[in-house]
């Protein structure tokens, strides 16, 4: 099949190019603005197949949309690129909506021309596949789990900006009848993790001997999913999956923040102990609380687990592991961020 990734140079597009390039027969092209959070470098591994492609453009860009689809044909489109970071949806929010709901509307219009111009077998088979977070569910109490029929209750700009173009896509598949999917997942982890989020900047931090920040209480809980878990998920929804259909993606691993937190800090106490027996967990420092924090998500997964026979591969315990010896071993690539696009300070006060 021939398979179009937009936002193919982030941290879950690139898990699934990778995936992709790797590990099927499958056409890529990579449709990516390259915003501060796009890193060619991590699709190096997929880069070297002749059976993968790059463009350079904005989603927001009709004309370089319309030319894509007419150059590439594809068959599926997993549309992943969008602002990703609740911290930075609070400093501006006006790229949020730009990317998120203009740039999703701009997607479909085009998909839309496109597939209206298939043949009916071709039609039958295309996919428009969104890519979207359990954060348009709403925050939880201790109780209960987001199954694909909760109503949306998004709390920040971010969440908003997604179930927005959560609400888009369902209506070209309801009103126009593109073959829509959607999938809402829980907190990924892994390779590639850019900086900012809460995991790779734990880890960074702590073997710069920086503080690390822990947001509120630390009481915050989030269900964390393995990256190339969630890349085999997405290959199965859109090879698999039932148009119209929205399938929760979620690793069966809540855990409070102050825990990761630990976590990640005994994991590297063992890896790469500091010399003077101290922990690094003694680093860990309690800072104001993120504006509108939303306090708990958990997904329940069993529908794509009953219909789809996706499960995770790996615990949360493996995949935190695994996550920091990458970090571990990949230090020119994290480097590089941090000496050009970020450098891991505070963001998001409100
Ligand atoms: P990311 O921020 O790492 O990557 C986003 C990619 O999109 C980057 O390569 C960026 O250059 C590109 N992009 C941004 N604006 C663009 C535009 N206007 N035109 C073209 N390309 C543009 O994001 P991620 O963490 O890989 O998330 C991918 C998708 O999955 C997003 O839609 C996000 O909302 C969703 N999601 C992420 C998580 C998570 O834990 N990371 C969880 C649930 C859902
Ligand atoms: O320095 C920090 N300290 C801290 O305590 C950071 C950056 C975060 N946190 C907390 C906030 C959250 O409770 O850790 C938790 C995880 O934070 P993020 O990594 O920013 O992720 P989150 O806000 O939960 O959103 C993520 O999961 C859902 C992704 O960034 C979204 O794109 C996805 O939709």
């Amino acid at each position: 099949m021939r398979i179009l990734v937009t936002g193919g140079a982030g941290f879950i597009g690139s898990a699934l190019v990778r995936r992709l390039i790797q590990h099927t027969d499958h056409q890529v092209l990579v449709f990516d603005k390259l915003t501060y959070a796009g890193v060619l470098s991590s699709l190096e591994l997929a880069a070297a197949s002749n059976r993968y492609s790059f463009v350079q453009a904005d989603i927001c860009d009709a004309e370089a949309v319309s030319k894509a689809l007419s150059d590439f044909q594809p068959q599926v489109i997993a549309h992943l690129a969008a602002e990703s970071h609740v911290d930075r949806s609070i400093d501006g929010p006006g790229a949020f909506v730009q990317t998120n709901l203009v740039g999703t509307f701009v997607m479909l219009n085009q998909a839309l021309g496109y597939w209206r111009g298939l043949s009916d077998a071709d039609k039958a088979a295309f996919r428009f596949h969104h890519i979207s977070t359990d954060e348009v569910f709403g925050s939880l109490g201790e109780e209960g789990f987001f199954t694909e029929t909760t109503p949306y209750d998004p709390r920040s700009p971010y969440s908003a900006s997604k179930a927005g173009s959560d609400h888009l896509v369902r209506a070209w598949g309801h009103t126009y009848g593109l073959p829509v999917l959607v999938t809402n997942c829980s907190n990924n982890y892994g390779p590639y993790h850019f900086p900012e989020k809460l995991i790779p900047l734990i880890i960074i931090r702590a073997l710069n001997g920086e503080p690390l920040p822990v947001y509120g209480d630390g009481s915050n809980v989030r269900d964390w999913l393995f990256v190339e878990d969630h890349a085999a998920a997405l290959q199965a929804v859109f090879e698999k999956g039932a148009p119209g259909q929205t399938y929760n993606v979620g690793g069966n691993a809540e855990r409070r923040n102050i825990d990761v937190v630990r976590t990640i800090c005994a994991i590297l106490d063992r890896h790469r102990p500091h010399t003077d027996g101290r922990s690094y967990a003694e680093q860990i420092a309690f800072v104001t609380d993120r504006p509108g924090h939303d306090q708990r998500y958990a997904i329940d997964a069993s529908k794509i687990r009953a219909e789809l026979g996706w499960t995770p591969s790996v615990t949360f315990e493996q995949g935190i592991e695994a996550t920091v010896v990458w970090f571990l071993e990949n230090e020119a690539w994290w480097r590089d961020i941090l000496d050009q696009r970020y450098a891991t300070e505070r963001l998001g006060h409100g």
